[in-house]
């Protein structure tokens, strides 16, 4: 997307919602409330495309597992392979004897990596998996 120049607009709201703006917006370290705001809207429009199934979405899929369970290791594996167009990056971890940790980096569009961090984490011996959505960085100016 091009550089956009700033727009300046009014938005009207109860007192007390903007003062708990300002209260957060300084114990976040925003330098004014407009780019509190900004944040904010950012944080909605990631959220909002990240449902959208054609969006085209970055994330991480990160997946808690004992590696002693039977068939855990080549069942994830054979699941990562069937989606090799949108993993871009893996990390294993070994978290302690009994569990490791693996972070996948994601690219591509949000139905496909949702359905390939349903089927991690729906995966027989995945003590716990989360999907975090973020943006490609294309549709915003900082
Ligand atoms: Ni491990």
């Amino acid at each position: 997307m091009k550089k956009d120049s700033i727009t300046r607009f009014s938005i009207s709201m109860a007192g007390d919602l903007v003062r708990q703006l300002d209260l957060m917006s300084q114990e976040k370290g925003f330098a004014n409330r407009s780019q509190a705001v900004a944040d904010m809207v950012r944080a909605r429009l990631v959220e909002h495309y990240g449902q959208k199934g054609d969006s085209e979405i970055a994330g991480t899929i990160t997946l808690v597992y004992d590696h002693h369970r039977r068939n855990i290791q080549g069942l994830l594996t054979d699941i990562q392979h069937d989606h090799g167009d949108v993993i871009i990056a893996t990390m294993h971890v070994h978290l302690d004897h009994h569990n490791c940790m693996e972070v996948l980096a994601v690219r591509g569009r949000a139905d496909a990596i949702k359905q390939v961090a349903d089927n991690l984490i729906a995966a027989k011996g995945v003590k716990h998996g989360k999907l975090t959505v973020t943006t490609t960085g294309e549709e915003f100016e900082k």
